[in-house]
């Protein structure tokens, strides 16, 4: 049977691609739920020091499955939107909160919950070929999977709101020039681009770039004083790790350094 997600481990790597190509990577529940499983099965995996989230096909993830949404709406199910507290909200969660890299493969368009999960990703390279939309307004929904935190965040308040409210549909060029993307590559370049950033991450200070993480969300809403504090704590604690030590060593010894994520 094919998996509806396939997870593969390699070189420190969990690859994790959206494997619906014939329906566009649309989010139906068993989409969400196999995904769910591939994130915590990677933060759970101490040999994992990094995330590739892909999509199989010609879309990355056009988002919630609406033939699946539009069957709920007409069977009279009395909260046809659960699945935002159900399945979103806890999937922007576990990307954002894996204390590892997670690199988006934005492999072709990512559309309403898609762009939402691969704006949760803490790096994106897309192919030249990709497209992005909010999508949700053209709907009459309004922004979910976060997108309302992430997307002023990354393009700013102004562009945000009018990606929001028109849902135009950004090229690749565009989406690099609003800042939502990092790279852009030629389409049959991307996997390996991405696979190469992966596993140079995969090489790194695995508890440094958990505290990179943990700093950065937390300073999106604390006040300077505040992420100071964190700043100090995370910092006692890769103090503290081997990595620390051998990054020090390394400089002092003029050696590229060997990190074990430890
Ligand atoms: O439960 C809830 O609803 C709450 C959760 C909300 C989270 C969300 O993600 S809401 C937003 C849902 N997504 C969208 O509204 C996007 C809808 N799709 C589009 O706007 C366009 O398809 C795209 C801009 C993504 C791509 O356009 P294009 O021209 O490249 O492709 P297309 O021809 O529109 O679509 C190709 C096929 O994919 C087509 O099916 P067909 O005619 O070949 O049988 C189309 O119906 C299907 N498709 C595209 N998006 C979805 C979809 N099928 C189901 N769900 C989709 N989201």
């Amino acid at each position: 049977m094919t998996e509806i997600v396939v997870y593969e481990v390699s070189d420190g790597v969990a690859t994790v691609t959206l494997n619906r190509p014939a329906a566009m990577n649309a989010l139906d529940v068993a989409l969400k739920t196999a995904l769910a499983g591939a994130l915590r099965r990677a933060a759970d995996d101490n040999d994992v020091r990094a995330v590739l989230l892909t999509g199989n096909g010609r879309a990355f993830c056009v988002g919630q499955d609406l033939r699946e949404h539009l069957a709920l709406l007409d069977a009279g199910d009395p909260a046809p939107l659960s699945t935002v507290r159900d399945h979103y909200n806890p999937l922007v969660r576990a990307i954002t909160e894996l204390p590892k890299p997670v690199l988006a493969a934005v492999n072709g368009v990512a559309a309403g919950a898609g762009l939402g999960l691969a704006l949760a990703c803490d790096l994106r390279l897309a192919a030249d070929s990709a497209s992005f939309t909010t999508a949700f307004t053209r709907i009459g929904l309004t922004a979910d999977s976060g997108l309302s935190w992430t997307l002023p965040r990354v393009v700013g308040l102004t562009r945000a709101t009018e990606l929001l409210l028109l849902s135009e549909v950004l090229d690749a060029d565009r989406a690099l020039a609003d800042g939502l993307v990092h790279r852009v590559l030629p389409a049959a370049q991307l996997a390996a681009a991405a696979g190469e950033l992966a596993q140079r991450l995969a090489a790194g200070p695995t508890v440094a770039y958990a505290a990179v993480k943990a700093a950065l969300a937390f300073g999106a809403s604390h006040d300077l004083a505040s992420t100071l504090e964190l700043e100090a704590d995370l910092q006692g604690r890769c103090g503290v790790s081997a990595d620390h030590a051998e990054g020090v060593a390394a400089f002092v010894g003029k050696r590229p350094p060997e990190f074990t994520g430890r």
